[in-house]
């Protein structure tokens, strides 16, 4: 009986202790898609593309892009919408450009661009 006990104590202890040990980073996939904490500030989520045209007036940028590794995206060309159209300062056709870009509400918006040229 008395061993019983020792194994049980034992047990709850190692539980406890394990329960204290700090926790590993943990998968992406436990982030679900389109999270904003996973890749924030993580330099490998931004794509490179190039302008092909810009809409001020739409809030509407068109970028040649490569893998978006965030969204799963193969390299294609396409629209994205922005959220701050101040984001497209100066940016023009023909820039070579470094951005960011987030699945939101169901549209892919761009959430940082900067000139790479
Ligand atoms: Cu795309």
């Amino acid at each position: 009986m008395k061993t019983l006990s020792i194994v049980v104590v034992l047990t709850l202890f190692a539980a406890f202790a394990w329960s204290l040990l700090p926790t590993p980073p943990r998968a992406d996939a436990e982030q679900g898609s389109g999270g904003h904490a996973r890749h924030a500030g993580d330099p490998t989520a931004l794509a490179d593309g190039t302008v092909l045209s810009v809409d001020r007036a739409a809030s509407i940028v068109t970028i040649s892009h490569g893998p978006l590794l965030n969204l799963g995206m193969p390299p294609m060309t396409m629209g994205f919408g922005v959220g701050d159209p101040a984001l497209l300062g100066r940016i023009k056709a023909g820039d070579k450009v470094r951005f960011h870009a987030h699945a939101i509400g169901g549209a892919f918006t761009a959430t940082s661009i900067e000139i790479a040229n």
